[in-house]
């Protein structure tokens, strides 16, 4: 059966990072395949949020340092939040420096993301020094890493070779990077010029994908939307990365209860939608 086709749990045993297990163990138990991704500034905004869809979503992911009053306190929320409604946290902090520099902005700093998010990525940009430099601090913690091997956005220059490169050096590297930040199954993509022979079906891979939405097709500044039925069945990825298209209410209503009761209806909105559609890539 190829990888797409098998469910999240039986995928659960093949990974060897212990932060990707998790996170497909909690997809399988809360029957969601949703990351909701909470781009607000502040702490209440954010944790209202996180709140209102706790339930319906397997992964939260966050721009910490976008948020203005940042504290640890908002951090130990987080963290009891993602143990009591049975979430991972995701830190999209898009790592791009030299291994000895990446592995202080990971562990140390004022966010000191190693200590919460049990997830981060990082482009390759820097070449394979950067896994090592933040699996130093990573591992220990058992994080995992994800590879940006494709955006988004209009005019992404991550893509062919690039892409592929990011795959070798994610097979390279399996213990802690498990996956990948991209548009379809990149791994799959037979343009691999290895020396090693691939061992498809000892390895996986799981594929996260920003740029989901069901109402719009994109932004002014770029942004692409596809719907979770184009990202799941069709192109295959795993988890599907929800921003605007759920939390957007709150930045336009002045009634806040609505607002949030908008919020919770979206985030179980798109759930049902991802699941549905990882559920018909399984029967074929
Ligand atoms: P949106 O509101 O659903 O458009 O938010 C998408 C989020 O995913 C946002 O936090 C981006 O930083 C993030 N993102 C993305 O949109 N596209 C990418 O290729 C990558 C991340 Br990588």
């Amino acid at each position: 059966i190829p990888t797409h086709a098998q469910t999240y749990a039986s995928r659960a045993q093949k990974l060897k990072n212990p932060a990707g297990k998790a996170l497909l163990e909690v997809m399988e138990r809360k029957q969601s395949n949703l990351c909701v991704s909470v781009d607000v500034t502040s702490k209440k905004d954010l944790l209202d949020v996180v709140k209102s869809v706790a339930k319906f979503v397997c992964l939260v992911k966050t721009h910490i340092d976008i948020v203005s009053d940042f504290d640890q306190d908002l951090i130990d929320q987080l963290v009891a939040l993602s143990k009591a409604e049975d979430f991972l946290i995701f830190e999209d902090r898009k790592f791009a420096d030299i291994g000895n520099t990446v592995s202080l902005q990971y562990g140390a700093g004022v966010h000191k993301i190693a200590s919460w998010a049990h997830i981060t990525n990082a482009h390759l940009v820097p070449g394979p020094g950067i896994i090592d430099g933040l699996r130093t601090v990573g591992e220990p913690l058992q994080r995992g890493l994800l590879l940006l091997a494709e955006m988004s956005s209009k005019g992404t220059l991550a893509k062919g070779d690039y892409s592929q490169e990011c795959v070798k050096a994610a097979r390279a590297n399996q213990d802690f990077v498990f996956g990948f930040i991209a548009m379809h199954r990149v791994q799959d993509d037979d343009l691999v010029d290895s020396a090693v022979p691939v061992e498809r079906d000892a390895e996986d891979f799981l594929v996260l994908t920003p740029g989901v939405g069901l109402d719009v097709s994109g932004d002014a500044m770029g942004q692409q939307y596809r719907t979770p039925q184009q990202v799941i069945g069709e192109s295959k990825c795993d988890v599907i990365i929800v921003g605007r298209g759920i939390y957007g209410a709150l930045l336009k209503s002045d009634d806040r209860a609505s607002a949030i009761e908008q919020v919770r209806k979206q985030g179980e909105r798109y759930r049902v939608a991802g699941w549905q559609a990882y559920e018909q890539r399984l029967t074929g």
